[in-house]
């Protein structure tokens, strides 16, 4: 991994891609504030990488679990200017290998991961389970998705009441997350069976109880417990699947509570901050907050014109932003990466908080400002924060108090300490759901309607589907790992769907734009065109369709298996990969250890902490593929990385005589 480390650093040395982050960052400088690139930038400051990050910790061979510890492991993989301060030792004081070690630690990232996503899915129930009790805070908004998730959980809905309905599908979700019943649990058996059955046979098919199951984990990486690499590694893989199976309970409740997204244009950009109004943000995961905040923004407007400002103007950044834009055209005032910026601008009268992403950086900015941080979620306080919690029961009151906070703070606004960069946002079209591209599809064949889909993919018009995901990264050129992709992928016919903040990067450079599609080769172009006319887009239509937030990862999962059902066959045998370049949190992870367990081979850019052993890396990249049909692809040179997903479906078409 050493001569990724060295090219991560070229790669970040470069200006940066989008020039609203620049301006801003430039400003924030000049005000005393530090951003995430400042703070790289410090580790890049030294003679001979003497002040670079911990080069044990990079490797994964660094330790500091239990009290004989920390310990930090030699090892031929280190860079040089590390091994110098290497004790030669091969072994932590309880005697962990460096390949133990490293097995271990990436479990307790995909840990941490799934436990996201599993509360995640954990507060989508709750307020699920609350709408199924009749409450006035959560009506039930798609009656129909409510029908297709339980016929998919095999309930007989025949002369049930609509909440019956809810009910029993909430009862199932719950006992999958925090339930302690016997067997599968229940959404494992709705999403990608054939894949699910080969995980049986490797003994990892998550069970009912995804929360005690978590227990186990946990319990199982501490001082004393498993040590056994191969275990470790197959652990990674059975979290995962719980993480992706946590992804789509949230996006199968979310929908049926706030509607699926419909396609639908909106923008990106810090220029989404309207200097005349009062500014909220909402940033974190949670949509049925962030939606209850936009209704009550709307509720709320003459309080704030009494209050001097034109209206309230509500943007998103991270996921949380990519829900209301999906399903109330809200614009974004950038990536996950940008929240910094955006606060820093001095315009945002209260930043929204709920869980994941929200870097603790916010405390120290807006207490130098006006803007209020309002956190909601007893597993997310910071220093400096407005705490208003939000539970389903006290839903309305809370965000009123929200937006009243945020008028509130409006009267307190600096004028002379507001800045927004000159450069100017994109439009985009986001909102594409697997609902979506089946309704499209059964204009042109009712009856099998993912038959002209997999006739395009057949005759090489699509040579197959990529789909883009995961965070964004300041340890190297910010964004354009998935920018140079996309636009490799598309040249090469590719199809390309994307999530999350690698989405909302594609977007701040203009992807997903109608425009966009010159970027995509003939075939691929003509597919649009036919696409964009059936579904009324027409020539808006962007080449890369925007799937919504990280949780929608799941939504790519269900086409995938939706595909590989009607073609009778497992995902693995497909022209399909995942991409997560620039990944950061530990839900990028566990996330792709669950697509990897589904049969998706999925690329990683940014070093890995897993360069300290060859043997794990070795399982990941090839030899797991026994086991799940997929791999693990480590490339951080984006052109690089374009090729050899290329090459992998290249690989799986020929495999399919195609
Ligand atoms: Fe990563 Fe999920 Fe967070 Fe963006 S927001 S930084 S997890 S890509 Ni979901």
């Amino acid at each position: 991994m050493k001569h990724f480390l060295k090219k991560e650093k070229e790669l970040r040395k470069k200006a940066f891609a989008d020039k609203q982050i620049e301006e801003t960052v430039d400003f924030l400088r000049q005000q005393g504030i530090e951003t995430v690139w400042g703070i790289q930038a410090a580790y890049d400051t030294s003679l001979f990488g003497l002040k670079d990050r911990c080069g044990f910790g990079s490797h994964g061979l660094c330790c500091r679990n239990c009290n004989l510890g920390p310990c930090r492991l030699d090892s031929e993989e280190l860079p040089l200017h590390t091994r110098l301060a290497a004790p030669k030792v091969k072994r932590s004081s309880c005697g962990k290998t460096a390949d133990n070690m490293v097995a271990g630690m990436f479990l307790q990232t995909v840990l941490r991961g799934t436990s996201s996503h599993l509360g995640h899915a954990i507060h989508v129930a709750k307020a699920f389970v609350a709408a199924a009790k009749g409450s006035e805070n959560f009506p039930i908004k798609d009656e129909a998705k409510l029908y297709a998730v339980a016929k998919e959980l095999g309930i007989n809905t025949d002369g049930m009441q609509m909440l019956d309905i809810a009910k029993e599908v909430g009862q199932k979700a719950m006992e999958d997350l925090v339930g302690q019943g016997e067997g599968p649990m229940n959404f494992a058996l709705a999403l990608a069976p054939k894949n699910i059955d080969k995980l049986a046979k490797a003994g990892i098919v998550p069970q009912k109880g995804a929360a005690e199951a978590i227990v186990q984990g946990i319990h199982s990486t501490a001082q004393g417990m498993m040590s056994s690499t191969d275990h470790l590694i197959m652990s990674c893989l059975k979290y995962g699947v719980i993480d992706v199976l946590a992804l789509y309970i949230s996006t199968q409740l979310q929908d049926i509570l706030l509607g699926v997204p419909t396609p639908k244009e909106s923008s990106i950009g810090m220029d989404a901050l309207d200097k005349d109004k009062v500014n909220i943000l909402v940033h974190g995961h949670v949509p049925v907050l962030s939606e209850m905040v936009v209704h009550f923004a709307n509720k709320l407007e003459d309080m704030a014109k009494e209050a001097g400002a034109k209206g309230i103007n509500v943007v998103g950044t991270c996921c949380t932003g990519t829900e209301v834009l999906m399903r109330l055209g809200i614009p974004m005032a950038g990536s996950t990466i940008m929240q910094e910026l955006v606060v820093g601008t001095g315009l945002v009268d209260a930043v929204c908080v709920d869980v994941q992403c929200v870097y603790p950086s916010l405390s120290s900015i807006t207490k130098g400002l006006h803007t209020r941080l309002i956190t909601t979620m007893p597993e997310l306080r910071m220093d400096n924060d407005t705490y208003i919690e939000f539970t389903p029961e006290n839903a309305h009151e809370s965000a009123r108090q929200i937006v009243e906070e945020a008028i509130k703070a409006y009267k307190d606004r600096l004028s002379d300490r507001v800045f927004l960069p000159k450069a100017k946002g994109h439009k985009l079209m986001g909102g594409f759901s697997t609902e979506v591209m089946i309704d499209v599809l059964k204009k042109l064949n009712a009856q099998q309607p993912l038959k002209p889909l997999v006739d395009l993919i057949v005759d090489g018009s699509i040579q197959g589907v990529a789909v883009l995901a995961g965070c964004l990264s300041s340890k190297i050129q910010t964004d354009m790992s998935f920018v140079i992709m996309a636009k490799e992928l598309l040249k090469n016919n590719v199809l390309v769907l994307a999530t999350g903040c690698a989405a909302t990067a594609c977007a701040r450079h203009g992807l997903l734009t109608g425009e966009a599609k010159k970027y995509a080769g003939d075939s691929l172009r003509g597919v649009l065109e036919t696409i964009g006319k059936t579904s009324g887009l027409n020539g808006s239509i962007p080449p890369i369709l925007h799937f919504g937030s990280c949780v929608d990862n799941s939504r790519c999962a269900v086409l995938a298996s939706a595909i590989a059902d009607y073609l009778n066959t497992s995902i693995d045998k497909l022209p399909l990969v995942a991409s997560a370049a620039e990944h950061v949190v530990e839900k990028a992870a566990a996330i792709y250890m669950g697509v990897m367990a589904l049969g998706i081979t999925t690329h990683i850019g940014v070093t890995p902490k897993l360069g300290g052993s060859p043997y794990v890396i070795d399982m990941l990249t090839n030899k797991l593929e026994s086991i799940t049909g997929s791999t693990l692809i480590i490339e951080i040179d984006p052109v690089e990385s374009a090729k050899k997903m290329i090459h992998h479906i290249q690989k799986k078409r020929r495999a399919l005589g195609i």
